[in-house]
């Protein structure tokens, strides 16, 4: 069993891995920049060390710092939580390397999930449906007989991509080489890999992701599903589990598939299968191999703590449930807590004046700061994740908003207006949006 992890990230995150530990009776050691000495994870942690300067790139980032401070401190796993090096495959192998336990999957996992069009080629073999696509388009005549084939829209992807980045949606057929060719150009500034590939433009999909739990022994579970579909410039804002829209038989279905292509491939740690859900149809777009931001929805709804199990599972334990056990009850929302302008975005980073976080039945907030915490602009925006669990989607709703009018953060600009505004739209209150909902919502 693991005795001592280092947890390499920052924020709400970190407080809820090393609580995580806590509870596992697991020793923490905390990194910081020096722009996060008075960070809440530094304060809780059992060591902490500083791995350098404010900027992600010197600090969070800095994988010789890292693992240094792992070395100092005989730390015999590393979380790496969500973002950062959370899927970077070299520091899992230099992580390895040391003898020290990477708390994911293995590193050629995240190799291979990593390569869109690879992880595309995994699902195709275990049945999984994928969105309709072209891996090679360096051949016009292929390119042309796809589009007549599949029809007007098409979306050019990077295969290194992610997050929307190196995506042109192409309306025309006389468009198409331009915007592969622009499409290459981003790929190769942003990932240093220009390779793109095709895919059939759905124009009105919900955005539906499968969360997975495997441990080394070849038992996977899968736990349910999550609408994140309201989304603003590819950065989740909304996140809700169960969605309203599938049934059991739905869910059970590709529920299974996820499950037999996991195994397949022999799977390790948590991960989540993200597909775009249009016409009743499930389609395969890309796999995560981290723990996600809005991993607490499905927490609430499973009522399994999901950093405990990635823990347990990384140390070569067995799962502590079969499927079987595993059933979904009520409905949770989870609203991203913002530093920003809630009109404009743009990032408020500053002394919180006042602070009081909402409380009560089925009310959770994961977040790092307290009253008197400067926010830091050198990292992302988001300060805390509200969660709220209700028997049903209605009052999970009003829960929400009930504990969105509680929650006072004064000193910086945040969006919970915002979040109220959206779940109080008659659009949200259906269910029936898709990932167009941002774009139209005003
Ligand atoms: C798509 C798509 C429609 N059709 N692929 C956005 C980032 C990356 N996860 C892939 N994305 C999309 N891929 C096909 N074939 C629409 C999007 C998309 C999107 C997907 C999920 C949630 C929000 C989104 C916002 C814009 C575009």
């Amino acid at each position: 069993m693991i005795k001592k992890i280092l947890i390499a990230n920052r924020g709400e995150i970190a407080l809820r891995v090393l609580r995580a530990c806590r509870e596992l009776g697991i020793k923490t050691v905390a990194i910081h920049s020096e722009a996060d000495e008075s960070a809440m994870h530094v304060r809780m942690a059992d060591e902490s060390i500083c791995v350098g300067p404010a900027s992600a790139q010197s600090s969070y980032l800095n994988i010789p710092a890292i693992i240094t401070a792992a070395t100092l401190t005989n730390a015999d796993g590393i979380h790496p939580g969500y973002g950062f090096l959370s899927e970077n495959q070299r520091f899992a192998e230099i992580i390895e390397e040391h003898n020290i336990k990477f708390i994911g999957p293995h590193s050629s996992h995240i190799k291979i999930m990593g390569n869109k069009i690879d992880a595309k080629k995994v699902m195709d073999e275990n049945k999984v449906p994928t969105v309709p696509g072209l891996n090679d388009v360096t051949d016009n005549k292929k390119i042309e007989q796809f589009i007549d084939n599949i029809g007007l829209p098409v979306i050019v992807k990077a295969a290194s991509g992610g997050g929307g980045k190196g995506m042109r949606v192409v309306f025309k057929s006389d468009e198409i080489e331009n915007a592969i060719n622009s499409a290459k150009a981003e790929a190769k500034k942003s990932f240093n890999d220009d390779k793109v590939y095709l895919e059939k433009f759905l124009t009105t999909p919900k955005h539906i992701e499968i969360q997975i739990l495997a441990d080394a022994h070849g038992n996977v579970v899968t736990l349910g599903e999550r609408d994140c579909s309201i989304q603003r410039k590819h950065q989740k804002l909304i996140e809700e589990s169960p969605s309203e829209l599938l049934t059991d038989k739905k869910r059970k279905e590709i529920s299974d598939l996820c499950k037999k292509a996991v195994s397949a491939i022999g799977y390790e740690g948590v991960g989540t299968l993200e597909f775009l859900y249009e016409n009743e149809n499930f389609y395969f777009m890309e796999m995560n191999t981290r723990l996600q931001v809005e991993h607490p929805v499905t927490e609430m709804v499973t009522g399994i703590d999901l950093v405990k199990q990635q823990i347990l599972a990384a140390s070569g334990e067995k799962l502590t449930m079969t499927q079987e056990d595993i059933s979904m009850k009520g409905h949770s929302i989870e609203c991203r807590i913002n530093a920003e302008h809630p009109e404009s975005f743009i990032p408020s980073p500053g002394k919180i004046t006042q602070y009081h976080q909402p409380g009560g039945l089925g009310v959770r907030v994961d977040s790092a700061v307290y009253q008197g915490y400067s926010v830091p602009p050198h990292y992302d925006s988001m300060i805390g994740k509200l969660i709220t669990y209700a028997d049903n989607r209605k009052e999970c709703i009003a829960r929400m908003n009930r504990a969105l009018e509680e929650y006072v953060i004064m000193g910086i600009n945040t969006n919970i207006q915002l979040h109220q505004k959206i779940i109080m739209s008659d659009e949200f209150q259906s269910g029936n949006y898709d990932i167009n909902f941002m774009s139209t919502f005003n």
